[in-house]
């Protein structure tokens, strides 16, 4: 199937049966109104006249027309909250002074509202996507309990610095945690920077790609500025379940979250952006930002930014932050620079005010 062929279609298997939505990838100046007895566009026959809403996606199109959006309460999360949601754990002091930070990370099946009306049979880790923020400073203990109470056999991988036991991946040390087990991950922090941690089964693209990863942020020793800060997931789903491509790309769980929702951030306040890169299936992906420029520090590993721009890529794994003020109020797009992923959902606004 084509690159072209597969973005036709917005779902596949059970998940097309029950709803009969489709979502193409027009260009967005091709968005009709959206009326609600558009009917979904024929697989494989996309219409192309300009005024109907029949094909396209986009925010206007036909599965999020007139400002439809997801149920957060019954999904359990909610993207704004999940932006700045830093989990720092259960912490204690050890007699020689050093900090341990204890969390408990459960994996479990969950059927999630992903766009109105359309569901995905996720996997997740503490029952939302992306999965919890772990944050801690470097040299701390770490344990992450975690349960798997999933159906399926599920593994926690933490990228940073650790002994190949608590690796977290198939046939070495404890391996691969099966239904109902239990396993304790124990490192040391290190390095400082931002990383993020996954599940590790195979197949690995399908574990990650139903929702199993999470952000690890392992402050410097000595703080960074403070500032405004904020964790962005790009990710997205693949919902034909073909493991070419995906049918929808989002920021933190739910696409478009951030058109009908802007991120509020004050004028001239510090704002730091934790960017990870985990989506599957498309090779990079990419971040753009609206009206300014901002730092980007690679992985977070250094205190000092390589570069000054609007644009930085990732490929899968690849995460980096972003620092900048924003000068001037209103609105700001903010969207993966590959414009075809931005109009399948990977799209939000700023909205700066005093
Ligand atoms: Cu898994």
């Amino acid at each position: 199937m084509t690159s072209s062929t597969r973005r036709r279609f917005m779902l596949g298997g059970t998940v097309a049966a029950s709803t009969g939505l489709a979502l193409g990838a027009l260009p967005l100046r091709d968005y009709g109104p959206a009326t609600a007895d558009s009917p979904p566009a024929p697989p494989g026959h996309p219409a192309h006249h300009p005024n109907t809403s029949a094909h396209g996606g986009g925010v206007d199109g036909p599965t999020f027309r007139k400002g439809a959006v997801v149920d957060h309460a019954a999904n359990g999360f909610d993207p704004t909250e999940v932006l700045r949601d830093f989990d720092y754990g259960k912490t204690s002091t050890r007699p020689d002074g050093r900090t341990v930070r204890e969390w408990e990370v459960f994996a479990s099946d969950e059927d999630i509202e992903i766009a109105p009306g359309v569901r995905f049979p996720a996997w997740t880790l503490n029952s939302r996507i992306p999965g919890p923020t772990l944050r801690c400073r470097e040299g701390d203990l770490l344990r992450v309990h975690f349960t798997n109470g999933s159906h399926h056999p599920h593994t926690l991988h933490f990228h940073g610095i650790h002994p190949a036991e608590m690796d977290g991946i198939p046939g070495i040390g404890r391996g691969v945690i099966n239904p109902g087990e239990s396993f304790t991950y124990q490192f040391d922090a290190t390095p400082f920077g931002l990383h993020l941690f996954h599940c590790h089964v195979g197949p690995l693209a399908e574990h990650i790609a139903r929702g199993m990863y999470g952000t690890f942020i392992v402050d410097p020793p000595q703080p960074r500025p403070q500032a405004d800060e904020m964790v962005m997931v790009m990710h997205g789903y693949n919902t034909t379940f073909d493991g070419e491509g995906n049918q929808l790309y989002a920021v933190n769980g739910i696409p478009f979250h951030f058109m009908h929702e802007p991120v509020r951030v004050k004028r001239n306040e510090l704002v730091r952006i934790y960017l990870v890169n985990v989506l599957e299936y498309d090779p990079v992906n990419s971040f753009h930002i609206h009206g300014n420029f901002f730092d980007y520090y690679p992985t977070g590993t250094r205190l000092q930014p390589t570069e000054y721009t609007d644009t930085i890529v990732q490929g899968q794994g690849q995460r980096g932050i972003c620092e900048l003020r924003f000068p001037h109020l209103g609105r700001y797009m903010f969207h993966a620079h590959k414009t075809e992923f931005a109009e399948l959902g990977w799209m939000g606004m700023f909205e700066v005010t005093e």
